[in-house]
C-alpha cells in the first residue's frame, strides 16, 4: 500500500511537555539504557550515579534529549515487570529531571509512563507503537508529554522470527499511520507525535538498510521522523562488524536519514554523530534547502 502523505508541510517544531523542541537543526537523542542486557551497553549503567554522570558527558557533547530505558528490546531479551523497570529508571529520571535534563523515557507501559510524567519527564518513547499499551496516548495527551511511536512486529522475544514483508515501507508507513491516528483519537495533538521506522525491529539487514533510505516516505505522514540506527545489528552485517566497531556506520546511516528527512536521532555515540550532523546541515543550508 503506498504511503500517502495528508498534511504536505514539514513540521518545524515538536511540541513536548512545558514546551517545544525546534527541529530547524538535527535533534540527538542520548541512549541511557539502565539495564542488565541492553545489546551494546547492557550493565553499564544500572548504578543512578554512574546513569546519572553518562547523561550529563552525552548533553555535554551535544545531546538535546535523554532517553532512559530499564527494559532491554533486543531480540530475545527477557520482559521486565513494571516494578523492576521503574526501580531500574524511576531514580535516574529523577535526578536528570530535577536537573534540568529534557527526560525521555523508552517505555511500553501506561503505568510507567504515567509515573515518568510525575517525575517530569517530558518525552515518552513506545518502541511499541501503541500495540502494547495504547493508553500510553492517554497519558501523553493529559500530560503534553512528546509521543515516539515506533514500527514493531511482534515483540522482542518474537519479532527477528519473521522479517518477511510484501512491502516493507508501505506497510510500515500505514502502520505509522494508524498509530499516529490513535493517538490523536486519545486526545494528542498532531504536533506531539513523531514517528519512527522501527530500524531492527523485526526487520532484516536489507529490510533496514531500506527504511533508512526511504525515510522520505515516512516524513511525507506529516509528523516530524526519528531513526535508531546506532550500533545495530545491520550494520554489523553489512559490514561484518562487533558492536564496539559501528559508529562509522551509525555516522553514514544517520546522515543518509538525514538527508531523506528525518530529524531526530537516537544514538550512544553522542559526539561523532553531532560533528557529523551539524556538517550535514550546514551543506544543506549552503545548497539553500
Ligand atoms: N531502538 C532501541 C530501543 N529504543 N526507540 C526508538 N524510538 N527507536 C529505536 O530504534 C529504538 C528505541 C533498541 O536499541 P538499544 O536501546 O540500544 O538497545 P536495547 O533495546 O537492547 O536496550
Amino acid at each position: 500500500m503506498p504511503v500517502v502523505a495528508v498534511e504536505s508541510a514539514r513540521p518545524d517544531r515538536w511540541k513536548i511537555r512545558d514546551g517545544s523542541i525546534s527541529l530547524a537543526r538535527p535533534i540527538l537523542i542520548g541512549i541511557l539504557n539502565c539495564t542488565p542486557d541492553s545489546f551494546s551497553d547492557g550493565g553499564r549503567y544500572l548504578d543512578p550515579s554512574t546513569s546519572v554522570r553518562r547523561a550529563r558527558v552525552m548533553e555535554e557533547e551535544g545531546a538535546d534529549v535523554i532517553d532512559v530505558g530499564g527494559e532491554s528490546t533486543r531480540p530475545g531479551a527477557p520482559a521486565v515487570d513494571a516494578t523492576e523497570e521503574w526501580r531500574r529508571i524511576g531514580p535516574v529520571v529523577e535526578v536528570l529531571t530535577a536537573r534540568g535534563s529534557i527526560v525521555s523515557v523508552d517505555t511500553s507501559k501506561t503505568e510507567i509512563a504515567r509515573r515518568a510524567v510525575g517525575e517530569g519527564a517530558r518525552i515518552l518513547n513506545d518502541v511499541s507503537g501503541l500495540r502494547r499499551d495504547p493508553e500510553i496516548a492517554n497519558v501523553a495527551a493529559e500530560s503534553g508529554a512528546g509521543l515516539v511511536l515506533v514500527h514493531a512486529r511482534g515483540d522482542p522475544r518474537t519479532m527477528q522470527s519473521d522479517v518477511s514483508y510484501g512491502d516493507l515501507v508501505g506497510e510500515v508507513g500505514a502502520a505509522l499511520r494508524a498509530s499516529a491516528d490513535e493517538a490523536v483519537r486519545r486526545g494528542c495533538e498532531p504536533s506531539q507525535v513523531v514517528v519512527d521506522p522501527g530500524i531492527g525491529f523485526g526487520k532484516s539487514a536489507t529490510g533496514s538498510l531500506e527504511l533508512v533510505g526511504r525515510v522520505d516516505a515516512f516524513a511525507a505522514l506529516g509528523h516530524p521522523v526519528l531513526v535508531g540506527p546506532s550500533r545495530k545489528s545491520f550494520i554489523g552485517e553489512t559490514l561484518g562488524l562487533p558492536v564496539a566497531q559501528r559508529v562509522e556506520g551509525t555516522i553514514a546511516a544517520c546522515v543518509v536519514a538525514f538527508l531523506r528527512g528525518a530529524r531526530l536521532f537516537r544514538v550512544h555515540d553522542v559526539r561523532a554523530v553531532r560533528r557529523a550532523l551539524d556538517l550535514a546541515a550546514a551543506i544543506e543550508t549552503a545548497r539553500g534547502d
